[in-house]
């Protein structure tokens, strides 16, 4: 289970006891992603959150800002299509640091494979279901376009994009290997039992 968390998705409640209820409630992975926040902002969130984490074998991983994820000593990075090439970032970074690449097609699947292997760690494909969290997602694949994209790969796959307890059991059961969400444990009264029924869910 990989939460995705800014200031922005908090709803003004705190966002290290957002993450910290999350991965009592089974979250083993958390990006910053922080569209807003200025570098300086972006730095002070990630050291926050990196505390927070520490001591509980949950990565930290910082979307898109190699430099912060470096700079606060995350243990990853996640990109998107526009961002540093992860090319790029695996030499800036070195070995045993966590790269995600975002993909939602089969040819940028392919432009993974083509980089030396253990150049990306894992993939983000999204969005699965229709969302509005992030303003500028592309149209929803759906679970099939999800289960297609996940079989022509055999790195570790990530779903997101719309992802609640409800449809937390077809997602699982399109192969990915976690699921990535904002909202459903975000917009929570209870953030660790929702991460705990997303867990469950798996078949
Ligand atoms: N990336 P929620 S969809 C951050 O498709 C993000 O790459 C996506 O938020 C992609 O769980 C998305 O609230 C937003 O739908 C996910």
């Amino acid at each position: 289970m990989y939460l995705v968390i800014g200031a922005q998705n908090t709803h003004r409640r705190d966002i290290g006891a957002t993450v910290r209820a999350a991965v009592t409630g089974g979250v083993s992975a958390v990006q910053l992603r922080d569209k807003h926040a200025s570098a300086r902002e972006l730095m002070v969130l990630a050291t926050e959150l990196r505390d927070v984490l520490a001591g509980t074998g949950v990565p930290l991983l910082i979307n898109d800002r190699l430099d912060i994820a470096l700079a606060c000593g995350a243990q990853g990075v996640h990109l998107g299509q526009g961002d540093l090439g992860a090319r790029h970032a695996r030499r800036l970074a070195g070995p045993g640091f966590l790269i995600g690449q975002s993909v939602h097609r089969p040819e940028e699947i392919a432009d993974v494979h083509a980089l030396p292997s253990g150049t990306v760690d894992y993939l983000g494909i999204g969005p699965v279901f229709p969302t509005r969290t992030k303003t500028d997602a592309q149209p929803a694949l759906g679970l099939d376009t999800l289960a297609a994209l996940r079989s022509c790969t055999a790195l570790a796959c990530v779903g997101i994009g719309g992802i609640d307890t409800r449809n937390a059991p077809s997602v699982w059961a399109t192969g990915v290997d976690g699921l990535a969400v904002v909202s459903a444990i975000c917009d929570a009264p209870d953030p660790g039992a929702v991460a705990t029924t997303l867990r469950r869910a798996r078949p």
